[in-house]
């Protein structure tokens, strides 16, 4: 399979080496090394998206744009075959490969809120390049994404036709949900009324997807798929869900789960030192809801899913995706308690700004 692959790019398949790279849920990822040069393959799992031709679009399309107005903005797009092509049919699936950039590292963990920083800098500096591009131009990778409205409608049939065991076993975690759902009315109003500008919005933002140099400066980003027409909240909101506690989603001893102030400060002063001009007041607002909508969202498709009987997310024990439910839903719980501290945390930030 590799052969073929490596091929089509020009590349001689015996002077390199293939190894698996990355933890990513829905991807698979591998290292391609050679003498002179690095590579990352991946293969697209077209069961989530559906169509990635329109992936190749909307990176060429931002691929030139950035190219012409921002040379010097290191873009990890995918490199183009022999004949021209940003993707590669092989066994029926999609690959693509792109440059591994060379003396960058990635993390799984945040230990230091300059991490945080660097992060959320980098993601705020991406949609502040794009900020003057018609965001129509760009095609959904995957349709209706998160679409908070969208989410709850799949719970609500899940629910309904989950297997009575299930529902028992999930019974707290449907209740939370239920409890919550006016985090979910306000991204209906939000959305409905338009009440915040369609960005372009990276809508993975974990920490191993920016790439760091060996001082921890942050070189860019990467993974780069779900970028696609979007709310500014998916991006802070995501940073929130995954840089706030310092155990991850897959932790299941829920007293290990926390949150840790210091780096909702570093987020917010990462983001803002790029953004800050460009959002709206309406934004501004809604820079903590950000962080309850993606947690939310998120503890809302893992008891999805749960109830559907593990269609999606891969599982590795029985009941996985209601942990991760449950995971989620604790720390929506932590973040809502912490909320005072938080508009706390933005004030300070925003009388110390000149
Ligand atoms: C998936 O594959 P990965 O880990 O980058 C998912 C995200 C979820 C995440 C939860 C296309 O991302 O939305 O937040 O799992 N991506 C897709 O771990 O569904
Ligand atoms: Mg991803």
């Amino acid at each position: 399979m590799f052969k073929a692959i490596l091929q089509a790019y020009g590349l001689n398949p015996q002077l390199y080496q293939v190894e698996t790279l990355g933890s990513g849920l829905i991807n698979r990822t591998w290292k391609v090394t050679g003498d002179a040069n690095v590579f990352v393959l991946q293969q697209i799992n077209t069961n989530v998206f559906a169509n990635p031709q329109h992936i190749a679009d909307n990176l060429h399309l931002l691929a030139d744009y950035l190219k012409e107005k921002s040379p010097n903005y290191l873009f990890a797009a995918p490199l183009a075959t022999l004949d021209g092509q940003l993707l590669v049919q092989a066994e029926g699936s999609f690959f693509r490969l792109s440059p591994f950039v060379a003396g960058s590292k990635t993390v799984d963990y945040l230990t230091k809120t300059s991490q945080a920083y660097e992060a959320a800098r980098q993601f705020g500096k991406f949609t502040f390049l794009l900020r003057e591009l018609d965001v129509n131009q760009l095609k959904y990778t995957l349709p209706n994404f998160h679409d908070l409205s969208l989410r709850i409608s799949q719970f609500k049939q899940a629910l309904a036709k989950a297997p009575q065991q299930r529902k028992v076993e999930a019974e707290y975690a449907i209740q939370q949900v239920q409890q919550h759902f006016t985090i979910a009315d306000l991204y209906e109003q939000i959305s409905k009324d338009k009440l915040i500008p369609l960005r372009v919005i990276h809508h993975d933002t974990k920490i191993n997807n920016v790439l760091f140099d060996d001082g921890d400066n942050s070189l860019g980003i990467i993974d780069l798929d779900t970028i696609m027409p979007g709310y500014f909240i998916s991006d802070v909101g995501d940073m929130m869900r995954t840089y706030l506690a310092e155990a991850n989603e897959e932790e299941q001893d829920m007293d290990k789960i926390d949150i840790r102030p210091n780096f909702f400060s570093a987020i917010y002063a990462g983001y803002i030192s790029h953004m800050g001009g460009s959002l709206t007041t309406k934004e501004r607002e809604l820079f903590i809801y950000a962080g309850k909508f993606m947690i939310y969202m998120q503890a809302v498709r893992f008891l999805t899913d749960f109830l559907n009987g593990d269609i999606y997310y891969p599982v590795k024990y029985d009941g996985h995706n209601l942990t991760r439910a449950k995971n989620q839903i604790k720390l929506l719980e932590l973040y809502i308690q912490a909320e005072p501290d938080f508009v706390q945390i933005i004030n300070v930030l925003n009388t110390s700004q000149p």
